[in-house]
C-alpha cells in the first residue's frame, strides 16, 4: 500500500535538514529564473570548495606537503604557505566546466585568473582570498576562505578585469567559510545574514542560523595592539579610552575571518587601521574588507574606512588595501570620532 502524503507528519527537523545552501539561495530570490538559478549554483560550488578545503584541513598534520611554506612570495610580499596553493586552486577547479565564472581575482594571484571554457557564457566573477589567516594553519587554529561575487560589466578585451575597480555596493553575493570545531559557511545576496553548518555526515551546509542581526553595542574591541605606536594620535586615543572604561575586552586571534565572525555575532568592533607608514592599512578591499563590509551592513552593523562608508570607496588596482573599522554601529561610530577629533586637531594646528 502507498502511503498518502496526508500519513507524513510536518517534521520542522527533516525540513531543516533538507534547507540546504542552494534551496536557501532559492528561497531568498523566491524565484526560479536564470540568475536566481545562476547563484544558486555558484554558492553550490562555493560550499563544494569550503568541504575540500575542510577536509584537507582536518588531515593537514597527517599528510605529507600539506603545512608549511612553498618558499615563494605572492604578489602582497607575503610568504605562501602550501595550504594557500591548494585552496586557490580548489576554487578555480570547482568553477571549471560550470559556465558560471568566467575570471577569479585572488589575493593568491596577481592578475585575475580566466576559465576560457566559461568566458562565452560566464558573466559572473568571483573575488576571494582562498585562506585568510593561513599562518594559523600550521598551530592548528581557525582559517577561513572570503568570496565575493560581481557581474562582469562589458567584454574584458584586454584581460584587465578593470570593471572590478567599483565599489563594493556592486557585489551581488558575499560571504565567509570558518574553519573552526566546525566548519561554517556565512553568506548574504541582499537579503540578510544566514549561517549553515557543514554536517560531515551528510557532506551538506544546513541551515543554522537565518536572518543573522547584530547587537548595536558589544563589549569586544579586536585590534593587534603591537602597532600601537604605528597608528595615528587619533586611533592611540581610541585604544587609551578603550583601556580607562569600563565594559570593554580586547579580543584579536590574528586571523579576520574568526575574529570577524565573533564581531558579527556578540557585537563590538573589528578594526585594522592605517598607519604612518602605511595609511591605508594592511587588508584588501575586493576580496577582504568589501565583502566582510557588505556582510556586517546587511546584520545591521556599520562597515567605514575611518572617514568613508567602506562600501562607497572605490579602488584604483585589484590589490587596494583600506583601512577597516566594522562592527556594531555604535562601536564604530565612536572610532570614527576619535577619527574626526583628530582631523579637527590636525586643521586647527595647521
Ligand atoms: P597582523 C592574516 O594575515 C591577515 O590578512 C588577516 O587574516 C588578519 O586580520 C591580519 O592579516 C592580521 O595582521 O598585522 O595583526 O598580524
Amino acid at each position: 500500500m502507498v502511503a498518502s502524503s496526508a500519513s507524513f507528519v510536518e517534521s520542522p527537523t527533516l525540513d531543516r535538514d533538507c534547507t540546504t545552501l542552494s534551496r536557501h539561495v532559492l528561497q531568498q530570490l523566491q524565484s526560479f529564473e536564470a540568475e536566481a538559478q545562476d547563484i544558486s549554483a555558484i554558492m553550490n560550488r562555493i560550499a563544494l570548495a569550503g568541504k575540500l578545503i575542510a577536509r584537507r584541513l582536518s588531515r593537514a598534520g597527517l599528510m605529507e606537503g600539506v603545512l608549511g611554506f612553498t618558499g615563494e612570495e605572492n604578489v602582497q610580499g607575503e610568504s605562501v604557505k602550501k595550504m594557500d596553493v591548494y585552496a586557490n586552486d580548489v576554487f578555480i577547479s570547482v568553477f571549471k566546466q560550470s559556465g558560471l565564472v568566467c575570471r577569479l581575482a585572488s589575493e593568491e594571484m596577481e592578475k585575475p585568473y580566466y576559465i576560457p571554457e566559461n568566458c562565452p557564457v560566464g558573466r559572473y566573477t568571483l573575488l576571494y582570498d582562498p585562506i585568510d589567516g593561513s599562518s594559523n594553519v600550521d598551530i592548528n587554529l581557525n582559517v577561513g576562505s572570503i568570496f565575493s561575487i560581481r557581474q562582469q560589466e562589458g567584454e574584458d578585451l584586454n584581460g584587465e578585469a578593470e570593471d572590478l575597480l567599483q565599489d563594493g555596493h556592486k557585489q551581488l553575493a558575499a560571504g565567509y567559510i570558518l574553519y573552526g570545531p566546525s566548519t561554517m559557511l556565512v553568506y548574504s545576496i541582499g537579503k540578510g545574514v544566514h549561517s549553515f553548518i557543514l554536517d560531515p555526515s551528510l557532506g551538506e551546509f544546513i541551515l543554522a542560523e537565518e536572518n543573522i542581526v547584530m547587537p548595536s553595542h558589544g563589549k569586544i574591541y579586536s585590534v593587534n595592539e603591537g602597532n600601537f605606536w604605528q597608528w595615528e594620535d587619533s586611533i592611540r586615543e581610541y585604544i587609551r579610552y578603550m583601556h580607562r572604561h569600563d565594559g570593554y575586552t580586547a579580543r584579536y586571534s590574528g586571523a579576520l575571518v574568526g575574529d570577524l565572525h565573533r564581531i558579527l555575532t556578540q557585537g563590538g568592533v573589528f578594526l585594522y587601521p592605517g598607519t604612518q607608514k602605511k595609511p591605508e592599512g594592511k587588508l584588501r578591499l575586493l576580496y577582504e574588507t568589501a565583502p566582510l563590509a557588505w556582510l556586517i551592513e546587511q546584520a545591521g552593523g556599520k562597515a567605514s574606512t575611518g572617514t568613508q562608508p567602506l562600501l562607497d570607496f572605490v579602488p584604483t588596482m585589484l590589490h587596494q588595501r583600506t583601512p577597516a573599522i566594522l562592527g556594531s554601529t555604535e562601536d564604530v561610530e565612536l572610532v570614527e570620532s576619535f577619527i574626526r577629533e583628530g582631523l579637527r586637531q590636525v586643521v586647527q594646528t595647521v
